[in-house]
């Protein structure tokens, strides 16, 4: 299933008389307007491979047909989407989920859709078949040397996979901790996960980087041995230079300020990137910007500035990658809102007056530093990330035109309804 330029200049002349109104008299009251159609042009989003079927709960799972049944159908739907937003132009793999037989040919697939490969995810929260030795009490933590041993190997296997595949990061979630007070030794499964992260740290190439994923709890519900922003710190801390941490906004405690954490992680040098979804309670995984846009807001809002302040190129000093299940949503539509959500907050932010805001928090005019803000955050903004799609060759409305050539009929047709995609 392709989608080729004749079917969005088509889709784009229709809509162009009511975008080129709305973008113009946008366009009227931004002096920086070009340059903001250019950073939103150059943003891209890296597309996580297990987010391409239908994700469930242990309650249930909805499947909508058409999901890709291998690593080549998932990079060809990536394609897709890159081909209606050119916003979507890397894919973060998840092994051993998406395990590639010919690298060179997985390359060069991707390169056809114009993709690259983003940070690599290692995999010990499951046990494989066949596998030795079981991750049922965690894997870096464990009290067993061989268990840990085998979670070295695994992660420095996926980093010579992400060499193939000419990836540059290396992401690890631990799903390590305890689910009863008294199971674990807090400073042991600590010093253990320390040592494990050293072995595979000097393994990465001298270009490379690892960001340490932290979350709060599930599938572990009384400890989680890489728990907070401040633990995922200490461990980039004492590993070095080229490790860092790596902001899941669904594995937060209710109300935590996210935007704070990402303002002094950014302070630190120390944020290495995001994986993007949205939450009401727990992990969720839903849709970037379907809960919560204005906190979505306030952490672009911390990123630009915080960015600046350290002349930060924001196209690639960060990862920016979506980490969402789609258990109602068709997976493509979900991601299309996902990058839209992030690209718009994003060109909230850039609007943000940061002279204004400066003299405000200067004066303490707490009034005056919400009107700055939420005028940003007021804007509609969509225009410009139209406009930059448009200008990069993709669809003014890649929702309307995903349903108007029917693309997950089409992929219905090609894949069955029977097929099942492998992730979350
Ligand atoms: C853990 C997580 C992690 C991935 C997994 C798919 O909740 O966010 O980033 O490995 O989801
Ligand atoms: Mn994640």
């Amino acid at each position: 299933m392709h989608i080729d330029k004749h079917q969005i200049a088509q889709h784009n002349q229709r809509l162009e008389a009511s975008h080129g109104r709305r973008f113009a008299q946008l366009a009227e009251d931004l002096p920086n307007v070009e340059k903001i159609v250019q950073q939103l042009n150059d943003f891209q989003v890296a597309i996580p491979s297990w987010a391409l079927g239908t994700g469930g709960t242990r309650f249930g799972r909805f499947s909508g047909g058409g999901e890709p049944r291998n690593l080549e159908e998932k990079i060809a739907d990536i394609g897709i989407l890159h081909a209606l937003n050119r916003s979507s132009g890397s894919i973060s793999l998840h092994i051993p989920w998406d395990i590639p037989e010919d690298y060179a040919a997985i390359r060069t697939l991707a390169a056809h859709y114009g993709l690259v490969f983003d940070a690599m995810n290692s995999n010990t929260f499951q046990d494989q078949s066949g596998q030795p030795l079981s991750y049922k009490f965690g894997s870096m933590q464990h009290v067993d040397r061989a268990v840990r041993q085998q979670a070295i190997d695994h992660n420095i296997d996926v980093i010579k996979q992400g060499m193939e595949l000419g990836s540059k990061s290396l992401t690890v979630w631990l799903a390590d901790g305890s689910s009863f007070p008294g199971q674990l030794n807090f400073r042991k499964a600590f010093q253990n996960t320390l040592e494990c992260l050293r072995e595979v740290y000097e393994a990465l190439p001298d270009d490379w980087k690892m960001f340490v994923e932290y979350k709060a709890f599930e599938p572990n519900f009384y400890s989680t041995t890489v728990g907070d922003w401040g633990q995922s710190l200490l461990y980039a801390s004492k590993l070095g230079e080229k490790a860092y941490t790596l902001v899941d906004l669904g594995h937060h405690l209710p109300n935590a300020n996210i935007e704070q954490i990402v303002a002094l992680l950014l302070m630190e040098g120390k944020l290495g990137g995001f994986h993007f979804n949205d939450s009401k309670y727990g992990d969720d995984d839903l849709t970037t910007g379907s809960i919560k846009p204005y906190q979505l807001f306030l952490i672009f809002n911390e990123l630009v500035e915080g960015m600046d302040s350290r002349g930060m190129d924001h196209t690639k000093d960060l990862g920016w990658m979506i980490d969402a299940s789609h258990n109602l949503k068709d997976p493509l539509e979900d991601l299309v809102q996902s990058v839209e959500a992030i690209l718009v907050a994003y060109a909230q932010a850039l609007l943000v007056d940061r002279e204004a805001l400066i003299e405000a928090q200067a004066s303490n005019d707490v009034v005056q530093a919400q009107e700055v803000l939420q005028h940003a955050f007021r804007t509609d903004v969509r225009p410009l990330v139209a406009e930059a799609r448009k200008r990069a060759g993709a669809a003014l409305d890649p929702l309307a035109l995903f349903r108007d050539l029917d693309v997950r009929g089409k992929l219905i047709k090609e894949r069955g309804t029977k097929a099942v995609a492998t992730g979350l």
